[in-house]
């Protein structure tokens, strides 16, 4: 019998071939490690995790609470959920990662009052954004993983189109500078507060997949008293009607409709979109887009945009021990990518385009 141990103490007993964060968190996809704006290069596309919990709402409480708990979790876990995909699709048969740089530019570091936690945000986007990036996000509750992302984005920009993709509305009135302190209001405010921002126009406010009974009956009315048209808002009855005729020519033609007048696209995607049979580990509501439906409708909104007008991906409210909820939303980010990567080069008429209102501006 060989005496000899296999290992001596010190051996190592693995390698670390993926740049990691710290600890056991790689990062996205293992792509190269930005530690600083510096080292973001020649990158396209820079990964930012926003870790901030908001308080748990009483809707929330028990069991449901996970969402709210985890969100501190949720960027490091997200990236471990990452490490089993590359970015070949074959059914496109274009790896998105052959066509964009990925960086992951690290966690924002969302701590102090309500103001630091937005500003320290901002600043990470704006330090992604002045290094020539895009950018992907994923938090986090709503507020500093949405609010915040958009705000920096929507900095000197003429005109920046929101895709929201949630159940709810979360568009009650308030300021979020009266918001008490230990109760920040951001999951129920944070749709309605992004239409002050400077560069967010309301009529280029579009929400997709609004229903059931956690919404209120004032949900129309208080994106309408801010200039959002009516038909910018799909709720579960236009998405049945554009599935008995044609999901995919409605999303691209809805798509087109939302880039039309952009000069940048910030999309949003609050996880409780999915329908629940789409998204069994963790979901909220029924009679939702399956995950399908969304990826599809991502990847026209990428098309329709180009990587000129990209600016953000944004995910909220996304448990950190949901890995099946992880795999969509890395779908949903691969399609994002492989839409722009589909996207024709941006023409000379696209700035006649951006003039050229399809429908009436609203007043
Ligand atoms: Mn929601």
């Amino acid at each position: 019998m060989d005496k000899r141990w296999a290992r001596r103490p010190l051996d190592p007993v693995m390698e670390m071939h993926v740049p990691r964060l710290y600890g056991s968190t790689p990062t996205l996809f293992g792509a190269p490690l930005a530690e600083d704006a510096t080292q973001l290069g020649d990158a396209d596309v820079a990964f930012i995790g926003i870790p901030w919990r908001a308080p748990t709402p009483d809707s929330r409480a028990g069991s449901a609470g996970a969402n709210f708990e985890s969100t501190l979790l949720t960027p490091a876990f997200f990236r471990t959920s990452s490490m089993r995909y590359g970015g070949y699709l074959p059914e496109l048969d274009v790896d998105v990662f052959d066509v964009f740089r990925l960086a992951d530019f690290g966690d924002a570091q969302p701590h102090g009052d309500m103001a630091g936690i937005l500003a320290g945000v901002e600043q990470h986007v704006k330090a992604a954004l002045e290094a020539g990036c895009s950018v992907v996000t994923m938090g986090g509750n709503a507020g500093p993983s949405s609010y915040a992302v958009l705000k920096a984005i929507a900095d000197g920009c003429e005109r920046v189109a929101v895709l929201n993709l949630d159940a709810h509305s979360d568009n009650s009135e308030g300021e979020w500078q009266d918001d008490d302190p230990r109760a920040p209001r951001w999951g129920s405010t944070w749709a309605l507060r992004i239409l002050g921002l400077p560069g967010v126009d309301p009529s280029q406010y579009f929400h997709f997949g609004l229903r059931g009974p956690r919404n209120d009956s004032g949900v129309f009315d208080r994106f309408a008293a801010r200039g959002v048209p009516r038909e910018n808002i799909v709720t579960y009855r236009e998405l049945k009607a554009a599935r008995r005729r044609d999901y995919d020519a409605w999303a691209e033609g809805f798509a087109a409709d939302v880039v039309r007048r952009a000069s940048k696209l910030w999309i949003a995607v609050d996880g409780d979109v999915l329908d629940l049979s789409s998204n069994p580990e963790w979901a909220d509501e029924p009679l939702g887009p399956r995950a399908e439906e969304v990826v599809q409708l991502v990847y026209e909104a990428c098309k329709a945009a180009g990587p000129e007008r990209f600016a953000g991906l944004s995910f909220m409210a996304v448990p950190h021990d949901a890995p099946g909820m992880h795999a969509i939303c890395l779908y949903v980010l691969l399609y994002a990518l492989a839409g722009l990567a589909a996207a024709q080069p941006a023409t000379a008429t696209g700035s006649d385009q951006e003039h050229t209102p399809a429908k009436a501006p609203e007043s």
